[in-house]
């Protein structure tokens, strides 16, 4: 496996321009949900920074990944959901991630939609999800921070979810190394084809 940071893009007009043969693979959440976790556990290196303030990582970031002979670039994509930021800032969030969608629909091997295994589905969560079906890409859910859920919270995200008729792919922990194998598996067949 090899991986490297490609770059930080603020700005569409910035997104790569890919002549290359990668599909993206894309992370996509709340803030704080766990998503540069998720992709430093997937790659096995602290590549992506976690923990900074919510809603101040207001880029996308590219990575390059080769994995078992596939060719991906991950992309980390801002958080929503947050609190805190004034208009203008959510504004140019929103722009940036609608646009994101958009342009590079046609690129995208794998939509990767985190949700908290503790904290469930929220209205953005489920505003993001049916706007995925919408623009017809390819996503699974994956559920993070397993570490934190009780039994019976994790069973009441679940039948949250199945209300929504999404079934997630795979329970995650990044803290305790859960799930890695399985999230392998499945974007390596959602980027095979299948
Ligand atoms: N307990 C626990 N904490 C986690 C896990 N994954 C991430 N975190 C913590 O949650 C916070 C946000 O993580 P981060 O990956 O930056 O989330 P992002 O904003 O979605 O990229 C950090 O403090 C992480 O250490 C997990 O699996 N279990
Ligand atoms: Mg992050």
């Amino acid at each position: 496996m090899k991986v490297e940071f490609v770059k930080s893009v603020y700005r569409l007009e910035d997104l790569p321009k890919t002549n290359e043969p990668r599909r993206e693979v894309v992370f996509v959440g709340r803030s704080n949900v766990g998503k540069s976790s998720l992709l430093n556990m997937l790659v096995g290196r602290n590549i992506a920074r976690v923990g900074r303030t919510p809603g101040r990582t207001r880029s996308i970031n590219y990575f390059r990944w080769d994995f078992e002979g596939l060719k991906a670039f991950l992309v980390d994509l801002p958080g929503y959901g947050f609190a805190k930021g004034d208009r203008k800032e959510i504004e140019n969030w929103k722009k940036l991630i609608e646009g994101y969608f958009r342009l590079k629909a046609g690129d995208i091997g794998l939509v990767l939609v985190l949700i908290d295994a503790k904290v469930g589905p929220t209205e953005d969560d489920k505003a993001l999800l049916s706007w995925l079906k919408y623009l017809n890409v390819p996503f699974e859910v994956v559920l993070t921070k397993t570490d934190k859920a009780t039994q019976k919270e994790l069973a009441q995200t679940k039948k949250k979810l199945k209300a929504l008729g999404i079934n997630p792919a795979v329970r995650t922990s990044a803290k305790e190394g859960q799930g890695k194998e399985k999230l392998l598996k499945v974007i390596a067949q959602a980027l095979r084809g299948g």
